[in-house]
């Protein structure tokens, strides 16, 4: 099973932290929440361990549905919901039983405890492994991995980190991606920097391979493409500044997602016009599938700056 840290320790100081004067961590039933003394703060859900709110210069920096299911009949719509270990839906090879986006975000995490905190970051780690799947994701993915996911908070960034450790006795192939749904004023004034001259995948045109030719690429419409070997940094800005800066750690991929109208399809998507202050950065090892050998660990992260 994953474990970092001493756990029943962690939680113990996790749980007389006193949220509002000192960085910290505290626990209730469902969810865990971190704060630091100078006000922000980020709130985790043990299902599919989901950030559903990361504030910071007093003000809310993820977009979540005021539609979200948030009692674990559904993966959360907003936040960072965590895909693992298939992007979107294969209908063959291993991951064909697996619902879409694997079972990572609709699956019950543990929570390892704190690793770190001082008055300017605190760092909580979630654990899941296959005792802790349904019999159905089990049955789904019949593999026995372990993974650790970070989330840690800093003044001006969010970053989120994710091992992958293959127990088993035989190699794996898996996808993973960190979903972030980034709280915007206004998606029609926002452009996004750093993917010209990226080949994506258009999966509005059916999964058409282009490339792109925009320095600053601006939502007007229906938007899911997934940007294969970005180079460097993205960013979203907007009158002429720079709201995230997105940078990644041993990820290779960039999803921009915004479902335009197609939101008012979604039954878990409000207000209907909500899709105008969202966009989806998806930080993600999409376009390919990674191997793990057996008793391997690869690790990767991505960290929102503000
Ligand atoms: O990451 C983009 C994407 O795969 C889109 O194709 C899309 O429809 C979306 O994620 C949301 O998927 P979901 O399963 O959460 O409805």
């Amino acid at each position: 099973m994953v474990e970092r840290g001493h756990k029943p320790d962690a939680l113990a100081v996790a749980h007389t932290t006193d949220i509002g004067h000192a960085s910290g961590v505290s626990i209730e039933s469902d969810r865990v929440k971190l704060s630091l003394p100078s006000g922000e703060s980020a709130e985790i859900l043990l299902y599919g361990a989901t950030v559903i709110s990361w504030k910071a210069g007093g003000e809310e920096k993820l977009f979540l549905s005021d539609k979200a299911k948030l009692d674990g009949t559904k993966a959360i719509r907003g936040g960072i919901p965590l895909v693992f270990p298939v992007f979107g839906k294969t209908t063959e090879g291993p991951t064909a039983a697996l619902p879409q986006h694997g079972f990572a975000r609709i699956s019950k995490w543990e929570l390892l405890g704190k690793t770190s905190e001082s008055n300017t970051s605190v760092q909580v780690d979630f654990g899941l492994g296959p005792e802790n799947l349904t019999v159905d994701a089990r049955k789904q993915w019949p593999y026995d991995f372990g993974l650790i996911y970070s989330v840690v908070l800093g003044k001006t960034s969010l970053e989120t980190k994710m091992l992958v450790r293959n127990e088993g006795g035989e190699s794996f192939d898996f996808n993973v991606l960190f979903h972030t749904y980034l709280r915007v004023p206004d998606v029609t004034t926002v452009s996004v920097s750093g993917l010209k001259g990226v080949t994506y995948k258009d999966k509005v045109l059916k999964g058409a391979m282009a490339t792109e030719e925009s320095e600053s690429v601006t939502i007007a419409a229906e938007v899911d493409r997934a940007y294969e070997n970005v180079p460097g940094a993205v960013t979203v800005n907007a009158d002429g500044k720079t709201l995230f800066k997105v940078e990644r750690t041993n990820l290779e991929d960039v999803v921009v997602w915004n479902p335009w109208e197609g939101a008012s399809g979604m039954a878990d998507f409000g207000p209907a016009d909500g899709y105008k202050n969202m966009l989806c950065v998806e930080a993600g090892a999409v376009a390919n599938w990674h191997t793990l050998e057996t008793q391997n660990v690869w690790e990767c992260g991505v960290t929102v700056h503000i």
